[in-house]
Parts: structure tokens; sequence; C-alpha cells
């Protein structure tokens, strides 16, 4: 009997052990599956390393609305919960690559383009356009001859710019042009040479031209991922029963000039390239730098497969000789455009950011304070699936470096980065004593100017 216990005791002991590990396979793979949930309603949330932040969120999965008993639909869900994840992002296999051979019914897309703008109509029922400079809302429509507010994010790498390009996009009506450069790679385009095509290629999605952009489509359709920060896209192309009109150029221009918020982000291009952007008072583009602490950012870009194998990712010479030159172009723009271009650090986001997002709603003119709270409230303390997120804009995030780097290591970089930080206001750790003491408070004040 006492045997028969012992037995127990190290059986449960060795389930409990498999589950933890199981578990914690888990959270390294990080696809959070909530298993009570008939299969019709699953939410995959993943991990999303996109080559620049990580943090969990829920991504759009075709088999969400596929509602249909057949084998191919099976087949799409083992491929979601298979391992077949390459930087975070889940690869979906071919078989639901949408082909675009479908062709639609015009009456179709004229009932989805009439959907969206009378749900933008809604959504913004109550929105006090006094904020924006403007009479009535189609002033700011494409599709009626307005102008939308665009917003462009000029940022590197795990700077928290998926976090804050997700933040404007949860104004309300936001159309989220994502990461065009995505298919440049873990690249840094420095040279107006090497800019002229990501230049066309920006403008051209900001003015709602999607016409030659295959390759763009093409790189979105292995990744839909993308689709998980383009949220107002997907909105109504996860209705779309036979997958290709996120694919279509014709539809996507059209659908684009019906929001009258329009917001990109770039980690890929250095900030003196956009002048051409700024000078384009068609667009009449304001621009958001995101700026952050090089240790921080080399801490977070550490081990990252993405960035092993670009040096403009993991060198800190070249990382911070750019941050030099965007402090640069910085004070340049800020002189030739007045009131085009606000500069913020991921530190002082993250340690105010009700202050720092006001200043962001201010410089944008726009009224999203409301949905900014929502999004700050549920994306800086999220639970998912009973796991904790490791996702939390707090105190602690910004700062991790100190006690996780090495001192040498920050003792090069400090000499590789001594220009940049001292420009962009980040004080240098003199031991490691001083630099894991919490009395240590690595950001002071700075001004662009001179
Ligand atoms: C489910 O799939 C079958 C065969 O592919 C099709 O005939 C049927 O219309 C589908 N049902 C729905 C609800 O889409
Ligand atoms: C997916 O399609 C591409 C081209 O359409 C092809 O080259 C590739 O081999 C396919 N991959 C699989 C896994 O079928
Ligand atoms: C709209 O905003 C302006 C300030 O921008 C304010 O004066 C006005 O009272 C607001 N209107 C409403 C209805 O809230
Ligand atoms: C800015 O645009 C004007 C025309 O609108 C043009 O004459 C000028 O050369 C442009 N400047 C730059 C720096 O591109
Ligand atoms: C570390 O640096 C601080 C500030 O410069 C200094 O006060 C302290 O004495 C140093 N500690 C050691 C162990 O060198
Ligand atoms: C488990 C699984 O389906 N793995 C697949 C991941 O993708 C590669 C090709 O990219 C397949 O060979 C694997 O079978």
């Amino acid at each position: 009997m006492r045997r028969y216990n012992t037995y127990s005791i190290c059986l449960i002991f060795a389930l409990s052990i498999s589950l933890f590990i199981i578990a914690s396979l888990y959270v390294d793979k990080t696809i959070y599956l909530t298993s009570t949930e008939h299969w019709r309603s699953l939410k995959v949330i993943i991990k999303v390393e996109d080559s620049e932040d990580s943090y969990v969120q829920e991504i759009p999965i075709k088999l969400y609305y596929k509602v249909n008993n057949s084998a191919t639909n099976k087949g799409d869900i083992h491929t979601m919960t298979n391992e077949n994840q390459s930087h975070g992002t889940t690869v979906i296999n071919n078989a639901s690559i949408p082909t675009q051979k479908e062709t639609h019914l015009a009456t179709d897309i004229e009932n989805i383009l009439d959907k969206a703008r009378s749900d933008i109509r809604r959504q913004l029922s109550n929105y006090n356009l006094s904020y924006s400079g403007v009479d009535a809302l189609e002033d700011l429509v494409m599709e009626s001859g307005g102008h939308p507010i665009r917003t462009l994010v000029i940022s590197s790498w795990r700077s928290g710019s998926t976090f804050l390009g997700d933040l404007v996009n949860s104004i309300p009506s936001n159309y989220y042009h994502y990461e065009p450069l995505l298919m440049f790679g873990t690249k840094q385009i420095r040279r107006p040479t090497d800019a002229t095509e990501a230049l066309s290629i920006v403008t051209r999605m900001f003015k709602c031209n999607f016409e030659g952009l295959e390759e763009y489509f093409e790189f979105e359709s292995k990744d839909l991922s993308l689709f998980s920060h383009s949220t107002r896209l997907w909105d109504y192309c996860k209705d779309d029963k036979t997958n290709d009109l996120c694919f279509n150029a014709d539809f996507i221009s059209r659908m684009c000039k019906l929001f009258p918020f329009q917001s990109m982000k770039l980690v890929r291009l250095r900030l003196r390239l956009v002048d051409e952007i700024l000078n384009d008072t068609e667009l009449n583009v304001k621009v958001i730098l995101l700026m952050r602490d090089p240790r921080g950012l080399m801490q977070s870009r550490r081990h990252r497969r993405f960035c092993e194998l670009s040096s403009d990712c993991w060198e800190p010479s070249l990382v911070c000789a750019d941050m030099v030159s965007d402090y640069i172009a910085a004070r340049n723009i800020m002189q030739r455009y007045p009131g085009r271009l606000l500069v913020i650090r991921f530190e002082d986001l993250a340690l105010k950011p009700d202050i720092t997002s006001q200043q962001i709603l201010d410089f944008m003119k726009v009224d999203g304070r409301k949905a900014f709270d929502e999004f700050l409230s549920s994306h800086t303390n999220m639970e998912v699936a009973g796991v904790h997120s490791t996702f939390k804009v707090t105190r602690n995030i910004p700062f991790k470096w100190k006690y996780t780097l090495d001192y040498h290591y920050v003792e090069d970089l400090q000499i590789a980065c001594k220009e940049a930080m001292s420009l962009w206001g980040y004080k240098m750790a003199y031991n490691e004593t001083q630099m894991m003491s919490n009395e240590f408070n690595p950001v002071e004040d700075y001004t662009i100017s001179k």
C-alpha cells in the first residue's frame, strides 16, 4: 500500500513536471490557444516578433470565419497550431494562400465599400471635428476630395514602434499601412539612391494608390500577421469568401480612400530621407520619430535571429551613427517644416504614457483621448489564456538592460554611442555598481536645438 502511494506520488510528480515543461514550451513558442472553446471561435494568440518588437496579441486567421467542417479547414487548423514559425510569425501553408483567380462580383465589392462607409460614419459620429480643424468628415476623406490626417512613425527595430504604431492605429477609422518596407529585410536604408524605391512605395500607399505593389501583396499574403496590425482592412477582408480581396490593388485603393486617418510605421528608413515626403504638400504627412536608449535597444535585440544576420542591427557603431543622423535630421526638419515632426523617446512613452500620448494627440490634431486610454489600459496589463503577458509597458521594461547586460559590453557600447547618447539625453553608467543601482536613472532631459 505504501509502495503504491510512493508510486502515485512519483507519477503525479512526473506528470506535474511534464505539464510544467509542456506549459513552458508553449510559453516559449508563444502560441496560446484557448482550449475549451469550439474551434469556430478559436482565437490564436501569438507573440509577434516581426523583426521589430514583440508582444502578445491576437493574429487573424483565415479559418476564423470559414466555418465549414470540410477537411481543408481542419488542415488549416493544423497549420496554425504546428510549429511552423519563423521569426515568431506564423507561416500559413500554400493551400491557404489566396489565388487571384476567383473573381468578385462588382456588387459584392460595392456592398463591402458601402458597409465600410457607414461603419466609418458611425464610428466617428461623436468625433469632435474641431480638433482636426475641419467642418465635415468629408474634408478628411479622399473619396470625397478631402485630405486625410497622415502620420508616419519612423523608428528602428525594437524601439517600441510596434506598440506606438498600434497605439496610433487605435484611433477610430484609422487605416494602418503596416510596415510597407518589410520586404527590404533587416537593412537600413541610408542613402538617397537606395531610398528612391522605398519612398515611392510609401508615397503611393499614403495616396491610396496600390497599383504596381505586387511584391508587397505577395509578401503580405505569405504572412498574415501583417493583418493583425492592419486591423481595419482585415475587418472587411475576413468576410471575403474567396480570400483574395485583401490582395487586390484596386479594391484596397478604394477601401483606403474611405479612411479619414492614415498611419504607417517604418523601421528601415532614416529620418533625413523622408524630406521628399514632407515636402509633398498634397500628402501633408506628419512624422513621429521614436528613439530608444541604445543599451535598451541592444539588450532587446540580442539573440534575435533576424538581427544576428545584419550589422545594421547589431553593430553599435552603425546603430548609434543612425541615432546621430536622426538627431541632425530632426533639427533640420523642425526648422524647415514647423509643426510637422514630433520626437519621442520610448522611455518617456513607457514611463509617462499619459503625458506622452497626449503630446501625440496634440501633435496629430486628433480627438483620440478615449481610444488611447482604452488602448493603454488594455495593452499595459494584459492577461492571455491565464498566462500573464510579457508585454507590459511599465517601469521595468525600458531599463531591463541595467540588470541583464554585462558591464563590459555596456562600457564598449557607451564608447561607440557617446555622441548619440549625449544628444538624446541618455546618461553613462560609470561602473557596474552604479549601473545596477536603483538610484541610477539613465534618462535625462534633452533638446533638439543649436
Ligand atoms: C462547406 O463546404 C462545402 C464543400 O466545399 C460547400 O458545398 C458548402 O456550401 C460549404 N458551406 C458553407 C456554409 O460555406
Ligand atoms: C509554395 O508556393 C511556392 C510558389 O507558388 C512554391 O515555390 C513553394 O514550393 C510552395 N511551398 C510549398 C510548401 O508547397
Ligand atoms: C470640440 O473641441 C473643442 C476644442 O478643440 C471644444 O472647444 C468644443 O467644446 C468641443 N465640442 C464638443 C461638442 O465637445
Ligand atoms: C519641394 O517642393 C517644391 C515644389 O513644391 C520644389 O520646388 C522643391 O524643389 C522641393 N524641395 C525639395 C527639397 O525636394
Ligand atoms: C561607481 O561610480 C560612482 C559614480 O561615478 C562612484 O560614486 C562610485 O564610487 C563608483 N564605484 C566603484 C565601485 O567604483
Ligand atoms: C509541422 C509542420 O507542418 N512542419 C512544416 C513546416 O514547414 C516546412 C516547410 O517550410 C515543412 O517541411 C514542415 O513539414
